[in-house]
């Protein structure tokens, strides 16, 4: 474990070289002479002096030093370079939270011509940080190591990689440079241009087997192994009362049924993959081999069924290289393509995976926004693991036409979009909270995943980061916690959903992949916010709505709390800040803070037969009032964070190779062709 003050406290280590003179270069042995003639004289002697091969190994050291000379001074120029454009970007900001100083309004400025005005804008580099303490443990090309030796490779993919045809290079090499910039982040697509969809020929392998290191396990700490504890408790309650069912009621010890396909069983495989929990893994597996069966007369919803099982398969499959879960991710893939056929392409909520039919909800031709736009990585890896670029053009079209829509509000969408004219309806409403949310996640996840080329995704997020800072953060009263509001036709509501915590860790995400500075302040603004969103509150446990006071008044807290809101649902999202944060930062801070949201949901939301329940009241500690179900985004993200929260090991589950899901699923980030 990394300790600053022990750091400090250490001498630093020194390295001594020792060099032995002859008595008559010793200054003062033979008087001193420093004339100018003299020295190139006595040089020269010593020189003729030396024998052939001294004077032969003596060259070719100057030579070497110069080569290396050369080379350092390449390599060191870029960040240097990307050091000083840093702070000329940070005197562009506002000290404190930029997004507060709103009197600015802030413009995209045009896409600029790479040969053109380029050192008016510092080029994109990833933001120095300061280093975490982590462990990192030699090369880490398969960044998390089965928690057990006979792993199962049972991956039947015989095909070779993509060579990318030299014509294909040069090709791109030659291409205009164009450049997508952002008030200093600057994005030079000199490799790219080509959209990845049209790259994809052939099937990739799973990224467990690519590159096996000889990384040793880190060991566990206590902390993990409580998170561990928690999760076996919650799996015995699931296992013993609602076993291939969707959802345990820990409480009444039976089940509830969503879509019928063993929802939290699935949601839960990657999570015990990355715990170790090699039996539980083995037992789930085997259901899945056995019973999971997706031919079935049933309404699922498309981005649900998308983010909890298309996702959670496709990231057993890379973790575990078992192809079964490949098997099972392109079945559910195919079953879920009906959504996509609607006369504008914007794809329908809900899908039959049997029949394969979809339709809308029944009251509405409407889908939610952040519904279509939060299925792309999942449709995406498939079409690179399979090969098959239906399932990649059909979300990437979603996409390219939400960019182009019009009702945005400086980067904010609405919360709807109708599946026969393709436009936004209900305008004039914009959160980041419920309907809204991973749609902004998604935008800085997919250009990570595609290699950060995909220029639109960068500049709507960049955009939309603009416009929360510019309508919906405020401060509260008294603590002046940083906030996320909401913004309906022109009045500013202090409301915030605990779902908007998911923003602090994604801001950092994007700070951490070279986004600007200004956005990791304001993520760990708001981190402390969605904490305090818990602290402030009688059990330490978030309600699912606050609302922010906005003015002092006499024994009030910043956070408000709203009967019909004072519910907890097991929710992940402050967790999986607080997990980016401490990644990005090493604040220890971000895990003590996660340790305590631990104990409490021991505390109140733990079920002594097995399991955790949703709870009706944060506020009342001695009755929380239990609502009897268990959320399968509990075990699949909520429990997921807290382990990796709690470790010091970077390349469990690399971010620079990785990228969750908003259910919590890594996927591999692709490599660059
Ligand atoms: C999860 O299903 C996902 O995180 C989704 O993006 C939001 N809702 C739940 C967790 O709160």
């Amino acid at each position: 474990m990394y300790s600053a003050a022990a750091a400090a406290a250490s001498p630093p280590r020194r390295d001594f070289i020792s060099v032995t003179l002859s008595p008559e270069e010793v200054v003062g042995a033979s008087g001193y002479n420093n004339s100018k003639a003299w020295r190139r004289r006595s040089c020269w002697r010593k020189w003729k002096q030396l024998s052939r091969l001294q004077r032969s190994v003596i060259l070719f050291l100057f030579a070497a030093l110069a080569v290396c000379g050369v080379i350092s001074y390449t390599s060191v120029g870029e960040p240097w370079k990307s050091l000083t454009n840093k702070s000329l970007d940070d005197q562009r900001t506002d000290p404190e939270i930029p997004g507060l100083k709103l009197a600015n309004p802030v413009v995209l400025p045009a896409p600029q011509k790479a040969d053109s005005k380029l050192g008016e804008y510092p080029e994109l580099s990833p933001q120095k940080l300061p280093k975490p303490p982590h462990v990192r443990r030699g090369p880490s090309n398969l960044q998390i190591k089965p928690p057990w030796k006979d792993v199962r490779l049972k991956t039947q993919h015989d095909t070779s990689r993509i060579v990318k045809e030299p014509v294909q290079a040069d090709k791109e090499e030659k291409m205009e440079k164009t450049v997508i910039s952002w008030r200093g982040a600057v994005i030079e697509p000199d490799q790219s241009t080509e959209p990845p969809s049209s790259k994809i020929k052939e099937p990739e392998k799973p990224s467990s087997v690519e590159g096996e290191d000889q990384k040793e396990p880190v060991p566990i700490n206590e902390r993990q192994r409580a998170v561990i504890e928690a999760f076996r408790h919650a799996w015995k309650g699931y296992k013993d009362f609602a076993w291939g069912h969707d959802e345990l009621k820990p409480l009444s010890k039976s089940y509830s049924e969503w879509f019928g396909l063993g929802l939290t069983l699935i949601d839960a495989l990657d999570t015990m993959w990355i715990l170790g929990l090699k039996e539980e893994f083995e037992e789930a597996r085997k259901w899945v081999a056995d019973n999971l069966v997706f031919d079935k007369n049933v309404d699922v919803n498309l981005f649900e069924s998308t983010i909890r099982i298309l996702g959670g398969l496709l990231s057993t499959y890379h973790l575990s290289g078992d192809s079964l879960f490949l098997e099972k991710a392109k079945d559910i893939g195919n079953r879920l393509m009906p959504a996509f056929k609607t006369p504008s392409k914007v794809p329908y909520s809900d899908v039959n995976i049997g029949r394969g039919t979809a339709h809308p909800p029944r009251w509405t031709s409407d889908s939610t926004v952040a519904e279509v736009t939060s299925i792309q990585l999942e449709f995406r890896e498939l079409s690179r693991l399979t090969g098959d670029e239906k399932f990649q053009k059909a979300v990437d079209e979603v996409m390219k036409h939400v960019h182009t829509l019009s009702g945005k509000n400086d980067g904010l969408v609405p919360m709807f979009i109708n599946t026969n004219s393709g436009q936004f309806t209900h305008l004039g409403v914009y959160t980041l909270g419920a309907r809204a949310d991973s749609y902004y996640e998604y935008l800085l996840k997919q250009w990570i995943q595609g290699g950060k080329k995909e220029n639109e995704l960068l500049e709507d997020y960049m955009r939309a980061i603009e416009g929360v800072k510019k309508h919906l953060l405020q401060r509260s009263q008294p603590k002046k916690l940083t906030f996320v509001g909401e913004l309906a036709h022109g009045h500013f509501s202090a409301k915030m959903d605990h779902l908007v915590c998911f923003l602090p860790g994604t801001l950092a995400l994007g700070a951490h992949n070279g986004l600007m500075a200004d956005h990791m302040k304001l993520a760990e603004a708001l981190i402390e916010t969605c904490y305090q969103m818990y602290a402030q509150v009688e059990t330490g446990l978030s309600p699912e709505i606050v609302h922010f006071n906005l003015h002092a008044q006499k024994g009030h807290k910043d956070v408000e709390i709203k009967p019909a809101d004072r519910h907890n649902l097991l929710r992940p999202e402050t967790v999986e800040s607080l997990f980016y944060m401490y990644r990005f930062t090493g604040d220890k801070k971000y895990q003590d803070w996660g340790w305590e949201i631990l104990q409490n949901f021991n505390k109140y939301t733990r079920v002594p037969t097995g399991g955790y329940t949703s709870i009706n009241n944060v506020q009342n500690p001695s009755n929380p009032e239990p609502r009897d179900k268990m959320e399968s985004f509990f075990l699949g993200e909520t429990l997921k964070y807290m382990f990796l929260l709690f470790s010091d090991d970077i390349d469990l589950i690399n971010l620079d190779k990785y990228v969750f899901n908003t259910e919590a699923h890594p996927l591999p980030i692709w490599a660059p062709a």
